[in-house]
């Protein structure tokens, strides 16, 4: 991956859940360097600040948590995305993983308009495929995949004028996913990596997999990274913490390898909830992540002291 034109965006969501304070996940993430890291690395950045959701006129439903707010966000967030792909290679600074309804198909209408294929790799605990009716919390931070992948059910949102085929997504790290997601998961064929396999085969290889399958297809790739990715002893500041997530080594070995597979097109941090970090740790490792992402190598990363 050659210099880039980076543009970070900062998504202050919290609709997509009860508990509050992923709105200071942008801020977090200014505050940890992000800008500096990667411009050190010889890209050209640009924080062009938060993004605001659209006023729609969409009635609250009893089941979902903020659902108004959440259509709102989706319609800007698929037109921002769509916009700043067009500039250079977005870092989407989240907010929760309900902002990835709009920044995914965002993506994915600019992946169209270039004539390439995009797909998604999702690193989470969680597949984040309910849809409306089938989510029990109500929380829709658990329904982008099924969002963006044109699952029915989601009439209150825009319509998804350009889905991802669930073949094209890819996901590492599942450990915690509802019977009804696991019952839908079944029945299509995205690629799904959870820790078992991890531990068994390591994490390269369902990542080599599906980096291969993206440059067959001369695709391109939108990266989805969750806070809840990464064990919590290392991210602590995530409202839903599974215990057993990946390691420091493993997600940075990820990002290597996304590094030197040139495909990565834009990236969705998110999930991180500043209000439950412990000294910043969670937000400069993401951020450390996002450079190891971009570039920086294993002898630069550094040194840390909480
Ligand atoms: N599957 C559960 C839990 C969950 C999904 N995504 C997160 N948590 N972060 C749900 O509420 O849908
Ligand atoms: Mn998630
Ligand atoms: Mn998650």
């Amino acid at each position: 991956m050659s210099k880039q034109n980076i543009i970070l965006a900062g998504i202050p969501m919290d609709a997509g859940k009860h508990r509050q304070g992923c709105r200071m996940g942008p801020d977090a993430y200014r505050v940890a360097g992000l800008e500096q890291a990667l411009s050190d690395l010889g890209h050209t950045v640009t924080d062009i600040g938060d993004t605001h959701p659209d006023q729609v006129d969409v009635p609250e439903d009893a089941h979902l948590f903020s659902l108004p707010e959440c259509v709102g966000w989706t319609q800007a967030l698929s037109r921002t995305a769509n916009e700043v792909a067009e500039q250079g290679l977005p870092i989407f600074m989240g907010g929760d993983h309900a902002l990835s309804m709009g920044t995914v198909t965002g993506m994915a209408a600019h992946a169209d308009e270039i004539g390439r294929p995009l797909f998604v790799l999702w690193l989470d605990a969680h597949s984040d495929f309910h849809t409306p009716s089938s989510t029990d919390s109500g929380n829709l931070h658990g329904t982008p995949v099924a969002y963006f992948t044109g699952q029915p059910g989601f009439e209150p949102f825009p319509p998804v004028t350009t889905p991802i085929p669930t073949n094209r997504v890819g996901m590492i790290g599942l450990r915690s996913v509802d019977p009804a997601e696991r019952a839908a998961l079944e029945k299509d064929d995205a690629m799904l990596a959870d820790m078992r396999s991890i531990d068994e085969h390591g994490i390269k290889t369902p990542l080599l997999a599906f980096l291969d399958k993206v440059r067959e297809a001369n695709g391109i790739l939108h990266v989805s990274l969750d806070v809840d990715f990464l064990d919590p002893s290392i991210a602590p500041a995530v409202g839903t913490t599974v215990p057993g997530g990946a390691t420091e080594r493993e997600a940075h070995l990820v990002m290597e390898f996304l590094h030197e597979s040139g495909l990565v097109c834009s990236l969705d941090l998110v999930e991180l909830n500043p209000f439950l970090d412990e000294r910043g740790r969670t937000a400069k490792l993401m951020v450390d992540l996002a450079a190891s992402l971009m570039g920086r190598r294993i002898f630069d990363r550094p040194t840390r002291s909480f």
